[in-house]
């Protein structure tokens, strides 16, 4: 089967090809969580999660294996490198106590996905300590299992965790496709760049698609 994506068709089959839904976590997507203690303005992101919902559902109900991933930490911190915690100058850093609970730690408030795109049973949930999905997990593990060979990406932000998760997937020979509109970054120049370099080059990342075309080709 082929979808209509940049920078041309992508062969796939639904029978092997998994949805990876990135860090949708109130964290980044709410005011008061780890993204605005940042210095983002959060409520850019809020847009794509009705997009992101049809595209879940449309997988659900297709049989395609949907993983959820969270970027968060051990209450411990023991798996967050002091280089990430001290960096910059955030309003609060991972591990202090805001508005959502600790910021960025697993099992906390912010933490978790939002409601609207919540895992359901039966679902793979993988906490992950660093920008790509696959880094300090057992994603690269499961997806073997499943027997998987195409990945349709969503989720935030596009140049931080969701292209690291697509460059390290790229590499481990995974066909990668990601959802146009089901993508957002804090900075619009960034995700415009990101789709540019992803399916540059005779798609030397990966491809990308609107969410309604991925949809119909999903159906
Ligand atoms: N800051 C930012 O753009 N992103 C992150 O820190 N993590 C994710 O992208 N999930």
């Amino acid at each position: 089967m082929k979808i209509d994506a940049l920078p041309f068709a992508l062969e796939w089959d639904p029978a092997t090809t998994a949805l990876i839904v990135i860090d949708m976590q109130r964290d980044f997507i709410e005011p008061g969580g780890f993204g605005a203690t940042l210095g983002n303005d959060v409520t850019l992101l809020q847009a794509i999660v009705p997009a992101t919902a049809r595209l879940i559902a449309g997988c659900r109900a297709a049989g395609i294996p949907v993983i959820h991933t969270r970027e968060c930490h051990r209450p411990d911190l023991s798996d967050c490198p002091p280089a990430k915690r001290l960096r910059g100058s955030p309003s609060l850093r991972i591990g202090d106590a805001g508005p959502m609970g600790r910021v960025l730690i697993a099992g906390e408030p912010g933490a978790e996905i939002l409601p609207e795109l919540a895992p359901v049973p039966g679902e793979k949930v993988i906490d992950k300590p660093g920008k790509g999905a696959f880094y300090a997990t057992d994603l690269g593990t499961h997806l073997a299992g499943l027997g998987i060979r195409t990945l349709i990406f969503a989720g935030v932000t596009t140049e931080v965790c969701v292209q690291t998760t697509m460059r390290e997937a790229n590499d481990r020979g995974f066909d990668c496709l990601l959802a146009e509109d089901a993508t957002e970054s804090y900075f619009p120049a960034f995700k415009t760049a990101a789709i540019e370099m992803i399916r540059a080059q005779g798609a030397i990342v990966g491809w990308t698609a609107p969410v309604a075309t991925i949809l119909a080709a999903v159906a």
